[in-house]
C-alpha cells in the first residue's frame, strides 16, 4: 500500500463496546498508530462498562 493512501474497510461491527485498532510494527505503534473506536448497540447507545 503506497504511502499516504488510504483504504476502506468493510466489517461487520456486531459486537457493541469500545475497541482498540492498532499496527503490529513495534515502531509504528510508538509513532501513534493507534485508535479507539466505539460500536453502539442496536439502539444506537454506547455500551457502558
Ligand atoms: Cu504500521
Amino acid at each position: 500500500m503506497p504511502v499516504g493512501s488510504t483504504i476502506d474497510l468493510l466489517i461487520d461491527m456486531s459486537n457493541p463496546g469500545d475497541w482498540m485498532m492498532h499496527c503490529h510494527i513495534a515502531e509504528h505503534l510508538e509513532a501513534g498508530m493507534m485508535l479507539k473506536f466505539s460500536v453502539l448497540d442496536e439502539d444506537g447507545k454506547e455500551e457502558m462498562p
